[in-house]
């Protein structure tokens, strides 16, 4: 039996606590965490009733220190944040921004499992922020440290994978940096007819692409992408069809030229033909290389719809800074030039406005190029599994390793 961790636990304690988990829901990660049966039924029984208010310590922000930091470390995905926002943010407060970056969810969770210190902001993505917060690793944040919050699109503020109020009875750990798809970049030059599902990557019909498609290198995203072609749902907690999708993969793996989370849009640009990647990337890359070289297809089988959040993770140096750049990013003409540097898709209201006033060109592109209601109704977003994560861990590591 492995070693209950405290922060996990009073994470899931919280959870059950403020009625974000049935208590059902409690013990079935309790026990996946490795606690005894009667060891989670006496904690359960301690939590009181579920929905209970009775305002736990751990998630209830602490009194804020209000010395304003010189630097502020944000661990980022790579190409994530305009020069502009840093410098913005520079002029505005002082502190320097410095990055350092990963390149999926697990290994940000691994590294803060790890018990890295030294960042200040995290940009997990949804189910990632509802795995973090549930095993205690994120700070709860004080509202009223970022008024810009009630610039939040409506849909946004309270999502399902971080539904506080950001009251000490309903803590909240995650404000929307960016939201975006998950589709088939492509070389309109190359591959014609043009692929309209995810199908058209796998074989058969991929077989004319032998080692020249290139696939994400994330355990949710692309297995997401293998079971949405057999017909199921991203967040499979089926064995059976997870087997199915993994099968799909290790089929697709003669065809596949690498599996790669960082450099789509250069490999785009520099005509690999098909490209399982993200939206800003593939947008970035036709402006580029022209848009009568490159199109973005979003599968017909469905996809990946996603929203990447600012988090605080416990531990920071200064969540006064943290919380500073929240709000500063969160004011729409911010916001604005976040997304006209780096092409994904804004949470913050006004921004489609702006975005054209900006900057004429790249941003009535921009505009152009935001999915419609019907696109949307198509996308899935990833939701924590809970402790299936780790059979998407193992199918995962089969697929890279047969
Ligand atoms: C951009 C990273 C986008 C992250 N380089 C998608 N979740």
């Amino acid at each position: 039996m492995k070693e209950v961790q405290p922060k996990e636990l009073r994470g899931l304690v919280d959870a059950v606590k403020y009625g974000r988990i049935s208590r059902r829901q409690f013990l079935y990660r309790a026990l996946a965490m490795g606690l005894s049966v009667p060891a989670a039924g006496t904690i359960l029984a301690a939590c009181g009733s579920s929905g209970s208010t009775s305002g736990g310590a751990s998630a209830t922000p602490a009194a804020m220190d209000t010395t304003k930091p010189s630097k502020l470390y944000l661990y980022n995905w790579s190409d994530y944040i305009a020069p502009a926002t840093m410098s913005d943010f520079k002029k505005q407060t002082g502190i320097t921004i410095v990055q350092s970056y990963f390149d999926d969810n697990e290994s940000l969770l691994a590294k803060l499992k790890a018990g890295a210190v030294g960042y200040d902001l995290i940009v997990p993505s949804d189910y990632m922020v509802h795995i973090m917060w549930m095993s205690g690793l994120l700070e709860p944040l004080d509202m009223k440290f970022i008024p810009n919050f009630v610039n939040v699109m409506p849909k946004f503020q309270h999502p399902s994978f971080d539904p506080g109020k950001g009251t000490p009875d309903s803590p909240k750990y995650s404000v929307p940096w960016q939201w975006g798809t998950t589709g088939i970049g492509y070389r309109k030059d190359k591959v014609n007819p043009a692929p309209t599902k995810w199908a058209n990557l796998f074989p058969p019909q991929a077989d004319p692409w032998k080692g020249q498609i290139d696939m994400l290198n994330d355990e949710r995203e692309t297995p997401g992408a293998a079971l949405k072609m057999l017909g199921y749902s991203l967040n499979s907690t089926s064995q059976d069809q997870l087997n199915q999708a993994t099968q799909a993969l290790i089929q697709q793996k003669p065809l596949v030229r690498q599996y790669d989370s960082i450099n789509m849009k250069r490999n785009l640009i520099a005509g690999v033909p098909l490209v399982h990647t993200w939206n800003g990337d593939v947008l970035l890359a036709m402006d580029a290389a022209g848009e009568n070289k490159v199109g973005y297809d979003l599968p017909e089988e469905g996809y990946t719809v996603w929203v990447d959040n600012l988090c605080i993770p416990k531990g920071a140096n200064s969540p006064y800074g943290a919380h500073l750049f929240m709000n500063f990013v969160l004011e729409p003409l911010n916001a604005a030039k976040l997304v006209d540097y780096i092409w994904y898709l804004s949470p913050v209201v006004g921004v489609t406005e702006l975005l054209p006033k900006i900057d004429k060109t790249s941003g009535q592109f921009l505009v152009n190029h935001i999915p419609t209601d019907a696109e949307l109704q198509r996308g899935e977003i990833i939701n924590d599994v809970g402790a299936f994560a780790r059979n998407y861990t193992e199918a995962w590591s089969t697929v890279k390793s047969s």
